[in-house]
């Protein structure tokens, strides 16, 4: 129901949006059931002429049936949707794949750094490509991601794969994402990090192998011409 507003483009985001979905129907089936039960009374017992109002103190009973039930109703559901949430969370935080990649994402006021292991697939080598405000990554890739931040408390928002996670400064938090789509989609923080929160957008793109390696090659070019040139 969720990709009707934003597509999906991470193996996780079918299970999360099935979450939101299994919520949004118990909740509103619920809600529309008690507005239902509200506005039918509201109409049955309206003023009429010739009828007095009754004083009613809950306490037989059949009256506080009205109170128990509901309530029973409503753990249940809570039980439901636990167990919902706890399936998603072992198969998404819990169960992790081993990755082909790893990315390094350093937040800051007010931008986001990406370190891309380069060509070899490995971080902390000479190639690895760094950029602001721009995430390039394969497609049918798992990568882990390793996420701290320089100043402040950011969150790493990539909604087309219903990931958010915060960085925390001092620690380096590590999570995954497994691309399922081609195609340029938003990264946005999520937590108010300061007057230029609104001001930190970046842009994903999720590229087919080819594209990626040819992007990857160009930026080597420039490297390895600009660090010859320094030389
Ligand atoms: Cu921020």
């Amino acid at each position: 129901m969720l990709e009707w507003l934003i597509p999906a483009a991470s193996t996780s985001a079918d299970e999360i949006d099935w979450l939101f979905t299994l919520i949004f129907w118990t909740v509103g089936f619920w809600f529309l059931v008690a507005q239902g039960i509200l506005f039918g009374f509201i109409v049955k017992f309206r003023r009429r002429p010739g009828v007095r109002s009754q004083y009613i103190a809950g306490e037989s009973k059949d009256e506080k049936r009205w109170i128990s039930w509901p309530h029973y109703v409503v753990i249940a559901c809570d039980v439901v949707l636990i167990a919902g949430a706890i399936a998603v969370w072992r198969d998404v935080k819990q169960v992790i794949p081993t990755p082909d990649e790893t990315i390094r994402v350093i937040a800051q006021q007010w931008a986001w750094t990406f370190v891309h292991p380069g060509p070899d697939r490995r971080l902390d080598t000479p190639d690895d490509v760094v950029t602001v405000n721009e995430l390039h990554v394969r497609n049918d890739t798992t990568y882990a991601f390793e996420l701290s931040s320089l100043d402040v408390v950011h969150s790493f928002s990539i909604p087309v794969f219903r990931l958010k996670q915060d960085a925390v400064p001092g620690r380096v938090i590590t999570g995954w994402f497994r691309p399922t789509k081609t195609g340029t989609f938003d990264i946005a923080c999520a937590e108010m990090c300061g007057l230029g929160h609104a001001l930190m957008p970046a842009v994903l793109h999720i590229e087919s192998p080819e594209a990626h390696a040819a992007w990857l090659g160009d930026r080597t070019t420039v490297a390895a011409a600009t660090s010859g040139s320094r030389s």
